[in-house]
């Protein structure tokens, strides 16, 4: 299995040419521009083009080897852990458009499918558009899942707050909440993120509560900001990575790791409630670099 679009520009790299000191600065480009970042970047082309010096690595295969398991090392991958003797609370948080509603339905169905998780209970905590609440109300009906909202422009963390309050009263082992991610104002989402945080938090039984942060693969090395500026504000536990299938980069997931230390659960692989994939760190560096 290989996820085939990421990582091109560096398959086609290790196609390509001989292993000489030009190949360690392409290298080097190749991989900022695959979303690695330009710190992780040079880190690693510096690091590999000494080792293959001292160690007199030539061939693609030993040099593919040496690069996939300095990034293998720093990669942390851990499917979301849920408990089957009582409640679990997601928190899905996200900047605007990310693919946050989608991915709570994809969410459900497939914890619903491979976790044991029947009683699912979903919140539309995203009042700041009628469309969105909608559109959580849609999916939910899509999947049979219970759905609670309230109207456009009520307070978020209230309608969080009775989200878990109705899931304790019934017996829920699940519930997956929804947030609205404007981030044109940091400061106030920064503020309000805070608020649910609490509220969540302590309305949960203890240990219930996580934090699952939804990025879109297509931004890039943007995702490493947003990751930055949730992770500070109220930490976040897992991530997923929506629309993995539409980028040729994919690289952004290796210095988020390395440098906030957040693992990665699951990525979207398409629109479908079914596009949703393990994150598979082997599956991933083949498919980024090529399989050795
Ligand atoms: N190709 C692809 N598209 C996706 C994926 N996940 C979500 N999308 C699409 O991305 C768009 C935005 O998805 P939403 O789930 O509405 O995103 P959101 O973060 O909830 O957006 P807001 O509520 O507006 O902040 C939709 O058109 C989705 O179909 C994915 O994994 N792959
Ligand atoms: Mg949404």
């Amino acid at each position: 299995m290989a996820w085939k679009g990421i990582g091109r520009r560096l398959r086609e790299l290790f196609q390509a040419r001989d292993f000489d000191g030009e190949f360690f600065q392409e290298l080097e480009d190749a991989m900022i521009e695959a979303d690695m970042g330009v710190r992780v970047a040079t880190e690693l082309s510096t690091a590999l083009r000494e080792q293959a010096r001292k160690d007199g690595l030539r061939s693609r295969q030993e040099i593919l080897g040496a690069l996939k398991t300095r990034l293998r090392g720093g990669l942390l991958a851990r499917e979301i852990p849920l408990r089957t003797d009582g409640l679990n609370v997601l928190l899905v948080l996200g900047v605007n458009g990310v693919g946050k509603t989608t991915t709570i339905a994809k969410l459900a169905h497939y914890l619903r499918a491979n976790r044991g998780m029947e009683r699912i209970l979903l919140v539309a905590g995203d009042t700041f558009r009628a469309a969105a609440i909608e559109q959580l109300t849609i999916l939910g009906s899509r999947l049979g899942l219970p759905v609670v909202a309230q109207d456009p422009g009520a307070d978020p963390a209230a309608v969080i707050f009775d989200g878990i309050s109705s899931a304790v009263g019934r017996d829920m082992q699940l519930v997956i909440a929804d947030t609205a991610g404007r981030l044109h104002n940091r400061e106030a989402l920064v503020k309000e993120l805070a608020k649910i945080d609490r509220i969540a938090s302590s309305r949960s039984p203890a240990g219930a509560y996580q934090k699952v942060l939804v990025l879109d693969a297509t931004t890039g090395q943007n995702s490493l900001a947003q990751a930055e500026v949730f992770h500070k504000a109220i930490g976040v536990d897992s991530i997923v990575l929506a629309k993995f299938d539409s980028t040729a980069k994919g690289g952004m997931v290796i210095p988020i790791c390395r440098e906030l230390g957040i693992a990665f659960a699951y990525v979207g692989m398409g629109e479908k409630l079914e596009d949703l994939a393990v994150f598979d760190p082997d599956v991933y560096l083949d498919s980024l670099l090529g399989a050795s």
